[in-house]
Protein backbone atom coordinates (compact mmCIF):
# COMPACT_ATOMS: atom_id res chain seq x y z
CA UNK A 1 0.00 0.00 0.00
CA UNK A 2 1.76 2.89 -0.99
CA UNK A 3 2.22 6.21 1.77
CA UNK A 4 -1.19 8.24 1.37
CA UNK A 5 -2.73 5.72 2.38
CA UNK A 6 -2.93 4.87 6.47
CA UNK A 7 -3.81 2.35 7.93
CA UNK A 8 -7.60 2.83 9.98
CA UNK A 9 -8.88 4.56 8.11
CA UNK A 10 -12.06 3.43 8.81
CA UNK A 11 -14.93 6.30 8.33
CA UNK A 12 -16.81 4.81 11.76
CA UNK A 13 -14.30 6.56 14.07
CA UNK A 14 -16.44 9.80 13.71
CA UNK A 15 -19.59 7.59 14.14
CA UNK A 16 -21.29 8.90 17.20
CA UNK A 17 -18.86 12.65 17.88
CA UNK A 18 -21.20 15.78 17.36
CA UNK A 19 -19.87 17.71 14.00
CA UNK A 20 -18.65 20.21 17.07
CA UNK A 21 -16.50 17.34 18.55
CA UNK A 22 -15.68 16.36 14.61
CA UNK A 23 -13.97 20.06 14.10
CA UNK A 24 -12.35 19.67 17.22
CA UNK A 25 -10.94 16.75 16.67
CA UNK A 26 -10.48 16.95 12.47
CA UNK A 27 -9.93 20.33 11.75
CA UNK A 28 -8.00 21.20 14.79
CA UNK A 29 -6.57 24.21 12.64
CA UNK A 30 -10.19 25.75 12.45
CA UNK A 31 -11.05 24.91 16.01
CA UNK A 32 -8.24 26.60 17.11
CA UNK A 33 -7.86 29.76 14.94
CA UNK A 34 -11.83 30.17 14.82
CA UNK A 35 -13.82 28.45 16.56
CA UNK A 36 -12.02 28.73 20.47
CA UNK A 37 -12.17 32.00 19.98
CA UNK A 38 -15.92 32.11 19.31
CA UNK A 39 -17.02 29.69 21.79
CA UNK A 40 -15.21 33.14 24.20
CA UNK A 41 -17.28 35.87 22.72
CA UNK A 42 -20.62 33.28 23.14
CA UNK A 43 -19.75 33.78 26.50
CA UNK A 44 -19.99 36.91 27.27
CA UNK A 45 -22.89 38.40 29.34
CA UNK A 46 -23.49 41.29 27.46
CA UNK A 47 -21.98 42.23 24.03
CA UNK A 48 -20.60 46.08 22.81
CA UNK A 49 -19.80 47.63 19.41
CA UNK A 50 -16.26 45.92 20.00
CA UNK A 51 -17.86 42.67 20.07
CA UNK A 52 -19.03 42.97 16.28
CA UNK A 53 -15.18 44.49 15.77
CA UNK A 54 -14.24 41.25 17.16
CA UNK A 55 -16.75 38.75 15.10
CA UNK A 56 -15.66 40.40 11.90
CA UNK A 57 -11.72 40.45 12.71
CA UNK A 58 -12.30 36.48 13.28
CA UNK A 59 -14.56 36.12 9.84
CA UNK A 60 -11.76 37.91 7.32
CA UNK A 61 -9.01 36.27 8.97
CA UNK A 62 -10.83 32.95 8.62
CA UNK A 63 -11.46 34.20 4.83
CA UNK A 64 -14.96 34.88 4.76
CA UNK A 65 -13.61 37.70 2.78
CA UNK A 66 -14.52 41.07 2.89
CA UNK A 67 -17.79 41.49 0.91
CA UNK A 68 -19.45 38.47 2.63
CA UNK A 69 -18.52 39.57 6.34
CA UNK A 70 -19.27 43.22 5.48
CA UNK A 71 -22.60 42.25 4.46
CA UNK A 72 -23.11 40.00 7.88
CA UNK A 73 -21.46 42.81 10.22
CA UNK A 74 -23.90 45.48 8.93
CA UNK A 75 -26.73 43.00 9.36
CA UNK A 76 -25.53 42.20 13.09
CA UNK A 77 -25.00 45.66 13.70
CA UNK A 78 -28.50 46.40 12.78
CA UNK A 79 -29.96 44.36 15.18
CA UNK A 80 -27.39 45.26 17.99
CA UNK A 81 -28.73 48.74 17.43
CA UNK A 82 -32.29 47.63 17.71
CA UNK A 83 -31.76 45.98 20.62
CA UNK A 84 -32.50 42.43 19.50
CA UNK A 85 -28.72 41.01 20.26
CA UNK A 86 -27.67 41.47 24.19
CA UNK A 87 -25.85 38.78 24.86
CA UNK A 88 -23.74 36.04 23.91
CA UNK A 89 -25.74 33.37 22.82
CA UNK A 90 -28.09 35.55 20.98
CA UNK A 91 -24.74 36.97 18.71
CA UNK A 92 -24.66 33.56 18.40
CA UNK A 93 -27.78 32.79 17.06
CA UNK A 94 -28.23 35.91 14.64
CA UNK A 95 -24.63 34.75 13.49
CA UNK A 96 -25.72 31.69 12.82
CA UNK A 97 -28.65 32.07 10.73
CA UNK A 98 -26.58 35.00 8.53
CA UNK A 99 -23.96 32.05 7.84
CA UNK A 100 -26.70 29.82 7.01
CA UNK A 101 -28.15 32.65 4.42
CA UNK A 102 -24.89 32.49 2.46
CA UNK A 103 -24.65 29.07 2.26
CA UNK A 104 -28.36 28.86 1.32
CA UNK A 105 -27.33 31.16 -1.63
CA UNK A 106 -25.89 27.92 -3.63
CA UNK A 107 -28.07 24.48 -2.28
CA UNK A 108 -26.66 21.45 -2.95
CA UNK A 109 -28.60 19.79 -6.03
CA UNK A 110 -29.95 16.44 -5.11
CA UNK A 111 -27.26 14.17 -5.97
CA UNK A 112 -28.80 10.68 -7.77
CA UNK A 113 -25.71 10.69 -10.59
CA UNK A 114 -24.01 7.44 -10.87
CA UNK A 115 -21.14 8.91 -13.03
CA UNK A 116 -18.20 11.70 -11.65
CA UNK A 117 -16.32 13.50 -12.95
CA UNK A 118 -13.29 14.90 -10.99
CA UNK A 119 -11.12 18.15 -12.61
CA UNK A 120 -9.21 20.34 -10.92
CA UNK A 121 -5.61 22.31 -11.24
CA UNK A 122 -2.51 20.26 -10.44
CA UNK A 123 -1.90 18.66 -6.78
CA UNK A 124 -5.61 20.13 -5.53
CA UNK A 125 -6.77 16.84 -4.27
CA UNK A 126 -8.40 14.60 -7.53
CA UNK A 127 -6.90 11.63 -6.66
CA UNK A 128 -7.03 11.27 -3.42
CA UNK A 129 -10.67 12.95 -3.07
CA UNK A 130 -11.72 10.32 -6.16
CA UNK A 131 -10.51 7.19 -4.17
CA UNK A 132 -12.43 8.39 -0.84
CA UNK A 133 -15.55 8.67 -2.92
CA UNK A 134 -15.10 5.20 -4.35
CA UNK A 135 -14.42 3.88 -0.47
CA UNK A 136 -17.57 5.84 0.43
CA UNK A 137 -19.50 4.52 -2.18
CA UNK A 138 -18.14 0.37 -1.43
CA UNK A 139 -18.89 0.44 2.17
CA UNK A 140 -22.25 1.54 1.33
CA UNK A 141 -22.57 -2.12 -0.98
CA UNK A 142 -21.78 -0.23 -4.01
CA UNK A 143 -19.45 -1.18 -7.35
CA UNK A 144 -17.71 1.17 -8.32
CA UNK A 145 -15.22 1.82 -10.94
CA UNK A 146 -12.00 4.05 -11.18
CA UNK A 147 -11.39 5.58 -14.34
CA UNK A 148 -7.41 6.40 -14.30
CA UNK A 149 -7.98 9.28 -17.21
CA UNK A 150 -4.75 11.29 -15.89
CA UNK A 151 -2.21 10.15 -18.39
CA UNK A 152 -0.02 13.37 -17.94
CA UNK A 153 1.78 12.33 -14.83
CA UNK A 154 3.40 8.72 -14.97
CA UNK A 155 2.71 7.92 -11.81
CA UNK A 156 -0.74 8.56 -11.72
CA UNK A 157 -2.62 5.93 -12.61
CA UNK A 158 -0.57 3.52 -9.83
CA UNK A 159 -1.83 6.00 -7.65
CA UNK A 160 -5.16 5.42 -8.02
CA UNK A 161 -5.02 1.99 -8.44
CA UNK A 162 -3.72 1.93 -4.80
CA UNK A 163 -6.90 3.70 -3.96
CA UNK A 164 -8.88 0.89 -6.06
CA UNK A 165 -7.16 -2.05 -3.86
CA UNK A 166 -7.82 -0.19 -0.84
CA UNK A 167 -11.39 0.95 -1.05
CA UNK A 168 -12.53 -2.24 -2.90
CA UNK A 169 -12.99 -0.48 -5.75
CA UNK A 170 -12.43 -1.57 -9.72
CA UNK A 171 -9.85 0.24 -11.79
CA UNK A 172 -10.02 0.58 -15.36
CA UNK A 173 -6.74 2.05 -16.78
CA UNK A 174 -5.55 2.63 -20.13
CA UNK A 175 -1.75 3.13 -21.41
CA UNK A 176 0.85 5.52 -20.82
CA UNK A 177 -0.08 8.83 -23.11
CA UNK A 178 -3.31 7.46 -24.65
CA UNK A 179 -5.89 10.38 -25.13
CA UNK A 180 -7.99 10.71 -21.52
CA UNK A 181 -11.16 10.46 -23.69
CA UNK A 182 -10.12 7.25 -25.46
CA UNK A 183 -9.93 6.35 -21.59
CA UNK A 184 -13.03 7.40 -20.62
CA UNK A 185 -14.95 5.47 -23.43
CA UNK A 186 -13.05 2.23 -22.29
CA UNK A 187 -14.24 3.25 -18.44
CA UNK A 188 -17.59 3.82 -19.77
CA UNK A 189 -17.66 0.47 -21.73
CA UNK A 190 -16.74 -1.28 -18.77
CA UNK A 191 -18.97 0.51 -16.58
CA UNK A 192 -21.82 -0.52 -18.91
CA UNK A 193 -21.06 -4.14 -19.48
CA UNK A 194 -20.60 -5.14 -15.69
CA UNK A 195 -23.65 -2.69 -14.69
CA UNK A 196 -21.51 -1.34 -11.74
CA UNK A 197 -23.58 1.42 -9.81
CA UNK A 198 -20.56 3.96 -10.20
CA UNK A 199 -18.11 5.51 -12.32
CA UNK A 200 -15.66 8.09 -10.95
CA UNK A 201 -13.61 9.78 -13.53
CA UNK A 202 -9.75 10.84 -12.41
CA UNK A 203 -8.14 13.66 -14.71
CA UNK A 204 -4.43 15.30 -14.91
CA UNK A 205 -4.65 18.52 -12.98
CA UNK A 206 -4.54 21.28 -15.55
CA UNK A 207 -4.59 25.25 -15.26
CA UNK A 208 -7.63 26.85 -16.27
CA UNK A 209 -5.80 29.00 -18.71
CA UNK A 210 -4.34 26.43 -20.69
CA UNK A 211 -7.96 26.35 -23.56
CA UNK A 212 -6.01 22.99 -24.91
CA UNK A 213 -6.57 20.96 -21.42
CA UNK A 214 -10.65 22.56 -20.95
CA UNK A 215 -11.40 20.95 -24.54
CA UNK A 216 -9.93 18.00 -23.32
CA UNK A 217 -12.48 17.56 -20.45
CA UNK A 218 -15.50 18.61 -22.48
CA UNK A 219 -14.46 15.45 -25.22
CA UNK A 220 -14.24 13.43 -22.39
CA UNK A 221 -17.99 14.52 -21.26
CA UNK A 222 -19.13 14.18 -24.70
CA UNK A 223 -17.28 10.75 -25.37
CA UNK A 224 -19.01 8.92 -22.02
CA UNK A 225 -22.65 10.92 -22.88
CA UNK A 226 -22.55 9.36 -26.35
CA UNK A 227 -22.09 5.95 -24.76
CA UNK A 228 -24.57 6.80 -22.15
CA UNK A 229 -27.35 9.24 -23.33
CA UNK A 230 -29.81 9.09 -20.16
CA UNK A 231 -27.07 9.70 -17.73
CA UNK A 232 -25.96 12.88 -16.28
CA UNK A 233 -22.44 13.32 -15.14
CA UNK A 234 -21.58 15.44 -12.18
CA UNK A 235 -18.75 17.51 -12.56
CA UNK A 236 -16.79 17.92 -9.51
CA UNK A 237 -14.21 20.46 -9.02
CA UNK A 238 -11.62 19.80 -6.51
CA UNK A 239 -10.50 23.71 -4.88
CA UNK A 240 -7.45 23.72 -2.21
CA UNK A 241 -9.14 25.24 0.83
CA UNK A 242 -5.21 26.26 1.56
CA UNK A 243 -5.25 28.56 -1.53
CA UNK A 244 -7.87 31.07 0.32
CA UNK A 245 -9.78 33.87 -1.73
CA UNK A 246 -6.63 32.90 -4.92
CA UNK A 247 -9.22 30.14 -5.78
CA UNK A 248 -11.94 32.10 -7.10
CA UNK A 249 -10.48 33.42 -10.22
CA UNK A 250 -9.43 29.57 -11.06
CA UNK A 251 -12.39 28.46 -10.02
CA UNK A 252 -14.50 31.21 -11.79
CA UNK A 253 -12.95 30.30 -15.24
CA UNK A 254 -13.71 26.47 -15.00
CA UNK A 255 -16.90 26.92 -14.33
CA UNK A 256 -16.85 29.17 -17.35
CA UNK A 257 -15.44 26.54 -19.73
CA UNK A 258 -16.57 23.57 -18.09
CA UNK A 259 -19.62 23.66 -16.48
CA UNK A 260 -19.36 22.70 -13.28
CA UNK A 261 -22.01 20.87 -10.67
CA UNK A 262 -20.61 21.23 -6.93
CA UNK A 263 -17.03 21.62 -5.58
CA UNK A 264 -14.89 19.77 -3.43
CA UNK A 265 -13.18 21.82 -0.96
CA UNK A 266 -9.83 19.98 -0.42
CA UNK A 267 -7.25 19.98 2.32
CA UNK A 268 -9.81 21.91 5.04
CA UNK A 269 -7.79 20.23 7.24
CA UNK A 270 -4.26 21.87 6.74
CA UNK A 271 -6.23 25.58 7.10
CA UNK A 272 -7.36 27.44 10.18
CA UNK A 273 -9.40 28.94 7.69
CA UNK A 274 -13.23 27.73 8.09
CA UNK A 275 -14.46 30.67 6.05
CA UNK A 276 -13.54 30.08 3.38
CA UNK A 277 -16.67 27.93 2.41
CA UNK A 278 -19.07 31.03 2.33
CA UNK A 279 -16.44 33.76 0.37
CA UNK A 280 -16.89 30.58 -2.19
CA UNK A 281 -20.41 30.31 -2.34
CA UNK A 282 -21.14 33.55 -2.68
CA UNK A 283 -18.61 34.59 -4.72
CA UNK A 284 -19.38 31.99 -7.11
CA UNK A 285 -23.06 30.21 -6.52
CA UNK A 286 -21.54 26.89 -7.18
CA UNK A 287 -22.41 24.22 -3.79
CA UNK A 288 -19.93 23.08 -2.33
CA UNK A 289 -20.32 19.71 -2.18
CA UNK A 290 -17.84 17.71 -0.37
CA UNK A 291 -15.31 18.34 1.72
CA UNK A 292 -12.13 16.30 2.58
CA UNK A 293 -9.69 16.70 4.96
CA UNK A 294 -7.03 14.37 5.34
CA UNK A 295 -5.05 11.50 3.75
CA UNK A 296 -7.23 8.72 4.40
CA UNK A 297 -10.12 6.71 3.06
CA UNK A 298 -12.89 8.51 5.34
CA UNK A 299 -11.14 11.30 5.99
CA UNK A 300 -14.56 12.89 3.40
CA UNK A 301 -17.94 14.16 4.07
CA UNK A 302 -21.02 15.46 1.90
CA UNK A 303 -21.05 19.50 3.39
CA UNK A 304 -24.26 19.84 5.17
CA UNK A 305 -24.20 23.68 6.03
CA UNK A 306 -26.48 23.51 9.16
CA UNK A 307 -23.63 21.30 10.98
CA UNK A 308 -21.09 22.84 9.62
CA UNK A 309 -22.38 26.74 10.32
CA UNK A 310 -23.43 25.08 13.81
CA UNK A 311 -19.48 23.25 14.29
CA UNK A 312 -17.62 25.91 13.61
CA UNK A 313 -19.40 28.12 16.25
CA UNK A 314 -18.86 25.76 18.39
CA UNK A 315 -22.95 25.52 19.34
CA UNK A 316 -23.42 21.98 19.49
CA UNK A 317 -26.28 20.29 21.45
CA UNK A 318 -26.44 16.96 22.49
CA UNK A 319 -28.81 16.35 19.91
CA UNK A 320 -26.72 17.02 17.01
CA UNK A 321 -24.42 13.65 16.28
CA UNK A 322 -22.11 12.78 13.24
CA UNK A 323 -24.04 10.77 10.85
N1 LIG B 1 -3.96 17.08 4.43
C1 LIG B 1 -4.58 16.76 3.29
N2 LIG B 1 -3.84 16.39 2.23
C2 LIG B 1 -4.48 16.09 1.09
C3 LIG B 1 -5.89 16.15 0.97
N3 LIG B 1 -6.23 15.81 -0.29
C4 LIG B 1 -5.07 15.54 -0.92
N4 LIG B 1 -4.02 15.70 -0.11
C5 LIG B 1 -2.58 15.55 -0.43
O1 LIG B 1 -2.26 16.51 -1.43
C6 LIG B 1 -1.37 15.97 -2.38
C7 LIG B 1 -1.98 16.05 -3.78
O2 LIG B 1 -3.14 15.24 -3.80
P1 LIG B 1 -3.62 14.47 -5.10
O3 LIG B 1 -4.87 13.75 -4.75
O4 LIG B 1 -2.53 13.67 -5.70
O5 LIG B 1 -3.96 15.72 -6.02
P2 LIG B 1 -4.31 15.72 -7.57
O6 LIG B 1 -5.23 16.86 -7.80
O7 LIG B 1 -4.76 14.39 -8.00
O8 LIG B 1 -2.88 16.04 -8.20
P3 LIG B 1 -2.47 15.96 -9.75
O9 LIG B 1 -3.04 14.70 -10.28
O10 LIG B 1 -0.98 15.97 -9.75
O11 LIG B 1 -3.04 17.17 -10.41
C8 LIG B 1 -1.08 14.54 -1.93
O12 LIG B 1 0.10 14.54 -1.19
C9 LIG B 1 -2.27 14.20 -1.05
O13 LIG B 1 -1.95 13.25 -0.09
C10 LIG B 1 -6.64 16.58 2.12
O14 LIG B 1 -7.88 16.71 2.12
N5 LIG B 1 -5.93 16.87 3.24
MG1 LIG C 1 -4.16 13.19 -9.55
Amino acid sequence: MSHFIRENNSPKKFKGLSMFGFIKNTLQKIYSAVTSHFVSIFAQKKISPETLTEIEKILITADTGITTTKVIISSLEKQYAAGTIVDGKQLQLALEKELLATLAQAQTAPKNSSIFLLIGINGSGKTTFAGKLAYSFVSKGKTCILAAADTFRAAAPEQLKSWATASGADIFMGSAHQDPAAIAFGATEKFKQSQADVLIIDTAGRLQTKENLMREIEKIKRVIQKQLPNATIHTLLTVDAMLGQNSFQQAKIFHEAVKIDGIVLTKIDGTGKGGIIFSITQNLNIPVEYISYGEKMGDMKLFNSQEYVTSLLGSFTDKQTHE
